[in-house]
């Protein structure tokens, strides 16, 4: 049972009008044929809510006419002068989408609440077409309208969703209207608190996809768990005829292999294959597959290759590797806000090459589609995450739902991408019984999901003396030993950092997915003053020995590789609302650490 199933059964106990949420994702959205809805969108900001509640706070879209909120766009049919209207998009101003609001208006700098959208299209609608629209991500709730009519509810904003609309479409001109709430709220994932900044808004890519009547909604096309000669996978068909064979054809590998699909549309198969070129970060070699049935097809980029542990060894390809990383955010240090274009997103991959990474995290939710395609053509392992981050309402059902859906919505978008190795389920979630069943469940709904990778976690340590021990039962039902710890930052001085040790109670791969310190670009002084580009080098250098000295080390992802805006971020002279960690500023300097780190890496094979 899904969150929506319960809301769902809800609205018709309470016999509300009943929304349809979002719907199952359609697998691989730039190989379909979409009509682009960004742009600039018409936008109201209303604190109060007045576009959806009446005055005793009943949203307008229960009642029984349906009408009264701003998504009926009153001012754009025939209106006259005597009507009293107060709101109108027509003569609002404007955001770009995507884009989050926070960046583009100085009065939403710090804004958390609700904020209308408005834009029109125009389509000509063609005959046997199916029709979808598609939300990269919005944050964190989004309320969606097409000419007037309600298509559903999302919430979580790092997850696409999507409604289909055919049927609901007019040929020639329709509005779409949203309303976005990013309000923090505790039982919300993520919850209220967190260090980054809450962009709100549609940071992400709006489109129409438009598909034939019967199509392939979703694929996968991988090697089977841990076996290098097989290539395994499904298609699921969507519509009225999902009768009939479909076709999945390598060209480059010699491979077209014709399935028939069973009753309720899908086709599973295992294609033995021979001489694969695998996927890794030194030949990131991707393959043109191509599905097809006799009303539909669609190509994509794929990679092969396998991961696994055995012992306190990672295994891409069969071969040991060490995973040379670095953390990053979704968060362009120039133009501030979330990344809104593949520019942006090579920038960040770039830097990651320039430093030697041949790995990334992700940090600490889904990030754009793009950056995994991306990931996947540079040649970079990545660590995929959702923002189960810090002190989650671990014994609300809802909330663990939500949790789940976004876990899912992760691994159902980017489950064909080779670069993802490592799926993770949290950061830095205190021990009780509550969380370890949370995090037990989701960990065990990864695995059902997909058994193609790794699945971990960002945990912490306890420091006992001189000792940082790892012993969070959780590690027990994870692939990898992995923590973040703040040697010389949060505990101790970065001059005692050569006497700390490590207690590992997982005989498992060690990954540290945190470790850092802040530092003001271009601010030098001794090696003891903090926020100093010294201060900040010193400590790497001294973290990099103390964890060398640690049994079965496979990798690392410090924290973090640029400057990023967090609210919990006060000092008006070092930060002012910039979490400096990272190892480049945020005018796109290298602080002195990147160079050590660099150094670090190209020493390692
Ligand atoms: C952490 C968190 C990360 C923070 C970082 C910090 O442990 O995982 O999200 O930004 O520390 O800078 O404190």
């Amino acid at each position: 049972r899904t969150l929506f199933s319960y809301l769902f059964l809800l609205g018709l106990i309470l016999n509300l009008p009943v929304i349809s949420f979002s719907q199952e994702l359609i697998q691989n959205l730039p190989g379909r044929e979409t009509l682009s809805l960004n742009g600039r969108w018409n936008y109201i900001i209303d604190p109060y809510k007045m576009g959806y509640l009446d005055y005793r706070q009943q949203p307008f879209d229960q009642s029984e006419s349906g009408k009264g909120g701003f998504y009926d766009n009153i001012t754009a049919k025939e209106i006259d002068s005597t009507q009293r209207v107060e709101y109108d998009f027509s003569q609002s101003p404007t955001l770009k989408v995507p884009g989050d609001w926070n960046s583009q208006e100085e009065r939403l700098e710090l804004y958390e609440g609700t904020l209308w959208y408005k834009r029109d299209f125009h389509v000509d609608l063609q005959e046997s077409k199916r029709y979808f629209l598609h939300f990269g991500a919005v944050n964190y709730e989004a309320h969606v309208y097409l000419n007037g009519k309600k298509l559903g509810v999302h919430k979580g904003g790092f997850t696409p969703f999507q409604f289909e609309v055919t049927g609901e479409l007019k040929n020639g001109k329709n509005d779409v209207v949203l309303m976005v709430d990013n309000s923090r709220k505790k039982d919300e994932v993520p919850t209220v608190n967190t260090d980054w900044w809450n962009y709100g808004g549609i940071t992400r890519d709006v489109d129409l996809i438009i598909t034939p009547e019967t199509f392939i909604h979703d694929y996968k096309v991988q090697l089977a768990n841990n076996d290098m000669k097989m290539i395994s996978g499904f298609v699921q068909l969507d519509g009225n005829q999902k009768q009939g064979q479909i076709k999945v054809e390598i060209p480059e590998l010699k491979i077209s292999k014709t399935i028939s699909v069973n009753n309720s549309g899908k086709a599973n198969f295992d294609i033995s294959v021979k001489n694969v070129d695998y996927w890794s970060p030194k030949n990131p070699k991707l393959y043109e597959v191509k599905i097809s049935t006799e009303k539909d097809e669609i190509k994509d980029q794929i990679g092969f290759r396998t991961i696994e542990t055995k012992g306190q060894d990672i295994l891409l390809n069969d071969n040991s590797i060490f995973l040379k990383g670095i953390s990053i955010h979704d968060e362009n240090p120039f133009v501030e806000g979330r990344l809104r274009n593949e520019g942006d997103m090579r920038m960040m991959l770039s830097w990651a090459k320039e430093l030697g990474c041949n790995f990334v995290r992700l940090a600490h939710y889904t990030h754009n589609e793009k950056m995994l395609r991306l990931a996947d053509e540079m040649g970079l392992m990545v660590w995929a995450e959702i923002p189960v981050y810090w002190t989650i309402s671990w014994e609300n059902m809802e909330t663990y739902e939500n949790a789940e859906n976004q876990l899912a919505s992760g691994i159902l978008r980017d489950k064909n991408r080779a670069s993802i190795i490592i799926w993770s389920v949290g950061n830095e979630t205190p021990v009780t019984e509550a969380r370890n069943d949370f995090m037990e469940k989701l960990i065990a709904r990864a695995r059902q999901l997909d058994d193609t990778r790794l699945i971990a976690a960002a945990l912490e340590v306890e420091t006992e003396g001189n000792v940082a021990v790892v012993n969070d039962p959780l590690g027990e039902k994870l692939d990898l030993a992995s923590f973040n710890e703040y040697a010389g930052w949060y505990w101790g001085e970065p001059e005692n950092i050569s006497q700390y040790t490590f207690d590992i109670k997982f005989n498992k791969p060690v990954v540290i997915t945190e470790f850092g310190g802040g530092a003001l670009g271009g601010f030098h002084a001794d090696k003891t003053t903090m926020w100093s580009e010294e201060h900040q080098e010193y400590l790497y250098e001294q973290q990099l020995k103390m964890l060398d000295k640690i049994d079965g080390l496979r990798g690392m992802t410090p924290w973090i590789l640029v400057d990023f805006k967090s609210p919990r971020r006060n000092h008006p002279v070092y930060q002012n609302f910039w979490n400096r960690k990272g190892i480049i500023s945020e005018t796109g300097e290298k602080k002195k650490a990147f160079y050590i780190l660099q150094d670090y890496y190209q020493n390692i094979n």
